[in-house]
């Protein structure tokens, strides 16, 4: 999983990536308008594998992981996306808006005042704007080859231009293009074309260490859309201490909670995605896929021998594992399912995939 972190020039986004990843990126209170993006993997911190590994005392403890991309360069001005800035968040599957609501008269804010609900609409019609420019020159070829190719090239562009009209008409309403619900033959039709408003967006509010919070007045209701706040400076100070040191500071402000853990469950939820796991002595693992996915699937994102070799899966969830102590005293209480292709994966199942090949 892919999360890009967008925003205004000086709206926090370094800061709550070093929050997030525990990096020492630089953070700067001018804003050089430089295409510039930081990258960083982090551990999916899950305190059901760790009781798993404690049970299997395995050689390997593997964590889902996620990627996160800090893209600086994105301005206050209409219409200022260069090719290299979308392509660079395009390729992300969500999207991590940060919306500056701290107070800091040593940060310049591109606009002077701090404006939340302006800025948070200001970079949604940037995306928007700039999904309308691909769709409008999309329908303008497709205009033009109109009656040319095969019959079924013909028909999928007939199929493509109705989704496009559609899309381009909540555009023209004033909704992102995660608002317009598509079937999955739909989705693929328009699937490569990345557009930015269509992308499951997480939006975090940076406070000030007193600061309210706004999520619940300003997240915009939008399908695909969640909002929370983080006091984005005090996070990253906290990523950046030891783990005692750490837990004695968010007992003093009161955080139960570091930011890396529900911005990672926030993530899972606006992407619909859940983890299921592998047990064993040589290695206790957790895997990240779509919430839906069936067995087969579960054994594709393991490896593609499992799928092809697939027989059965063993199935059962961790807290139950947890209580009788090993697979072997499951299978004998009968606790371990037998599934086949097309079981619908839980969260927290460990799959065990029966194989032959
Ligand atoms: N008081 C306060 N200051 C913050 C907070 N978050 C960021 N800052 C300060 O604001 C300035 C800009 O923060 P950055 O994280 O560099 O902002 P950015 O969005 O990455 O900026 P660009 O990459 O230049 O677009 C730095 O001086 C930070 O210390 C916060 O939550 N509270
Ligand atoms: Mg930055």
């Amino acid at each position: 999983m892919e999360i890009g972190i967008v925003g205004l020039p000086n709206s926090g986004k370094t800061t709550i990536f070093n929050a997030l990843t525990r990096g020492q990126a630089e953070t700067t209170a001018y804003a050089s308008g430089r295409v510039e993006v930081h990258t960083a993997v982090v551990q999916v911190p899950d305190p059901r594998v760790d009781m798993l590994a404690d049970l299997f005392k395995p050689q390997k403890v593997t964590y889902a992981h996620v990627t996160y991309n800090d893209i600086a360069g994105l301005r206050a001005e209409k219409g200022s996306f260069s090719p290299q800035l979308l392509n660079l968040i395009s390729t992300n599957d969500a999207l991590l808006h940060v919306v500056r609501c701290f107070h800091n008269p040593a940060v310049p804010h591109p606009l002077d005042e701090v404006n939340p609900a302006r800025d948070l609409q200001l970079l949604e019609e940037e995306f928007m704007l700039s999904d309308q420019a691909i769709i409008e020159g999309r329908l303008e070829r497709l205009v033009k080859q109109k009656g040319k190719g095969t019959p079924q090239e013909r028909e999928r562009m007939a199929q493509e231009e109705v989704v496009l009209q559609r899309l381009l008409a909540a555009l023209q309403e004033g909704r992102p293009l995660r608002a317009v619900e598509l079937t999955p033959e739909e989705e693929k039709l328009v699937r490569s074309y990345a557009f930015l408003s269509q992308k499951p967006q997480l939006i975090v509010f940076n406070i000030d260490d007193e600061g309210e919070d706004p999520s619940e007045e300003l997240t915009p209701s939008w399908p695909k859309t969640m909002g929370l706040a983080l006091r984005g400076r005090l996070e990253m100070e906290l990523a950046q201490m030891d783990p005692e040191e750490a837990e004695e500071f968010m007992a003093m402000f009161g955080i139960e909670e570091l930011g890396l853990s529900r911005v990672i469950r926030a993530s899972y939820e606006l992407l619909g995605l859940i983890s299921f796991f592998t047990v064993g002595e040589k290695e206790v693992r957790a895997w990240t896929i779509r919430k839906g996915s069936t067995a087969l699937e579960a054994a594709e994102a393991i490896h593609s021998d499992l799928a092809r070799g697939f027989i059965r899966a063993e199935v059962i969830r961790w807290d139950e594992l947890l209580r009788v102590g090993s697979l072997s005293e499951a299978r004998k209480q009968g606790l371990l399912r037998l599934e086949g292709k097309d079981y619908v994966v839980q969260d927290g199942e460990i799959v065990h995939i029966r194989f032959n090949i």
